[in-house]
């Protein structure tokens, strides 16, 4: 700023001579090299953990869990607290994820109808293909639309996935529930026999806590191949002109829990604290909303509860050692700089709140998602924006400069990863389906669980006052005027995603 004032006074022609050179040079250079820096998209790394229940991080608040990689990279962006998915089952969630629309718009409302994805999005672009269109590498290294877990894992197939979303895509095969170890079934689903290991479906480990200590340093496991295959396409795309969209899918925490025997030790299982839990908590949950408790899942000591958390966390601990190995390559690479860093999940987990286990549930911690976007040069904050699953698309777009296409009913959240502190709310409220006709409506302060349209039953509760959902107000006489506006909310956002 002080140097043209300086240079200003000067009369001497010589120097006078290289001022000008150096400003037609500083001209050229400030014409050339923004535009090229512009030209150049930002970078995508997008990484997905498969039945992540964002309270088992320690970024998220997790005391005994350790995810020192995943803290980290919520410690230098914005780490969402309030962002929900949009049907709280892999097949659907993630069909909403990829295409930006709402479960039952996409048409994708069950496992088994994310077969017919493709067909239903016809010629509208998914995320990747909107960032493949647009001139990025994309690629898709295992789970990202459906895959069933562990079937297609150890079949090592691509499952239900949408070819035209990416330039190229790998699978990581891996023995899941035949690695070598200590095996150990902690839930009494039936587990059919398998005795040649050459059945990969319908043997009841996609549900079953079940648990293998890994006998191996690991490598063998899905998700370290498909770090390493990251790693790898990072270091032969990370320079080419085209900028990437690289897609990540780690299948753990999901059942089966495998993990080397060293990721346990943290963990021992009789130090595993429960969830919170009042006297009587699912007394005034109806009975839509239990169909996975603890009694059911056969999880009927307080020992067995502690080791489906040890060996969780166990799982989470090794997913998080991926993810430190991915974005440890980033930084080597020198990538850092012009790469997005997305960390989300496809829907949330009970561990135990409520009685409650795994997923299929329209409470907090099933319908919350972990959502972590590290945008360079963007401040750091924890913003409590609400957000959906289905706004990540939109929001990723908007952050790389490409068109928001028509079908994207998501809004972008781009305004809170520029200023989490201080952008204003996108959502009034944010929505998540279950089945055909069970619903969540979730408000700045209110949260409303409604049943078969709520002829087998209401939930509500007061967010601010009972974050953990303990108390039932739908039938509390001074709560009737909030049950009332939050349904007409209901019905009007029902009537407004069709
Ligand atoms: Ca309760």
């Amino acid at each position: 700023m002080t140097t043209p004032d300086r240079l200003s006074v000067r009369s001497d022609a010589a120097p006078l001579a290289c001022l000008i050179a150096v400003l037609i040079t500083a001209a050229l250079l400030a014409c050339v090299t923004p535009l090229r820096a512009a030209d150049r998209k930002p970078n995508v790394l997008f990484i997905i953990s498969d039945d992540l229940g964002s309270q088992s991080l320690g970024c998220y608040g997790n005391t005994q869990c350790k995810t020192p990689n995943l803290d980290a990279l919520a410690a230098r962006g914005a780490r969402f607290t309030r962002v929900y998915c949009q049907y709280p089952v892999c097949g659907p969630s993630r069909a909403a994820l990829m295409s930006g629309m709402y479960a039952q718009v996409i048409g994708v409302t069950s496992n088994a109808q994310a077969n017919g994805f493709t067909k239903r999005m016809g010629d509208r672009p998914t995320m990747a293909q909107q960032f493949r269109d647009h001139g990025y590498y994309t690629a898709r290294v295992s789970k990202i639309y459906h895959m069933r877990v562990p079937g297609d894992i150890t079949a090592g197939v691509d499952g239900p996935d949408h070819e035209a979303s990416w330039t190229e895509r790998f699978n990581s095969q891996a023995p899941e529930q035949w690695t070598e170890g200590v095996h150990e079934h902690l839930s009494h689903d039936r587990l059919k026999p398998d005795p040649n290991h050459d059945i990969h479906y319908a043997l009841g480990y996609g549900s079953a806590f079940y648990v293998v200590r890994g006998a191996s340093d690991g490598t063998e496991q899905a998700d370290h191949k498909t770090a390493a295959k990251a790693v790898e396409l990072l270091e032969k795309h990370g320079k080419d002109d085209k900028p990437f969209f690289l897609a990540v899918g780690l299948v753990r925490p999901h059942v089966p829990l495998v993990a080397p025997a060293s990721f346990f030790e943290p963990y021992p299982a009789e130090e595993m604290k429960l969830a919170l839990s009042v006297e009587n908590d699912e007394a005034d949950i109806p009975e839509a909303g239990r169909h996975n408790d603890s009694q059911k899942r056969g999880l009927d000591t307080t020992l067995k509860k502690q080791k489906v958390l040890e060996a969780y966390y166990a799982a989470v601990s090794y997913m998080d050692a991926q993810v430190g190995k991915i974005l440890g390559a980033l930084d080597r690479l020198g990538l850092r700089d012009n790469t997005i860093v997305v960390f989300t999940a496809d829907h949330g987990y009970q561990l135990g709140e409520h009685e409650l286990w795994q997923k299929m549930h329209l409470h907090e911690e099933t319908t919350h998602i972990p959502l972590i976007v590290a945008a360079p040069g963007r401040p750091v904050g924890a913003p409590d924006a609400l957000g959906q699953q289905i706004d990540i698309y939109p929001t990723l777009a908007e952050l790389c400069g490409l068109p928001i296409p028509p079908h994207v009913q998501g809004k972008s959240l781009a305004s809170v990863v520029n200023d989490p502190d201080h952008a204003p709310a996108v959502h009034e409220s944010v929505y998540t389906l279950r089945n055909d006709a069970d619903h969540m409506l979730r408000t700045d302060r209110w949260a409303l669980i409604v049943y078969n349209d709520g002829k087998s039953g209401v939930e509500l509760y007061d967010m601010e006052k009972d974050p953990h959902q303990f108390t039932n107000l739908a039938e509390d006489p001074q709560h009737k005027q909030v049950l009332d506006d939050m349904r007409a909310k209901l019905d009007a956002k029902l009537a407004s995603i069709k």
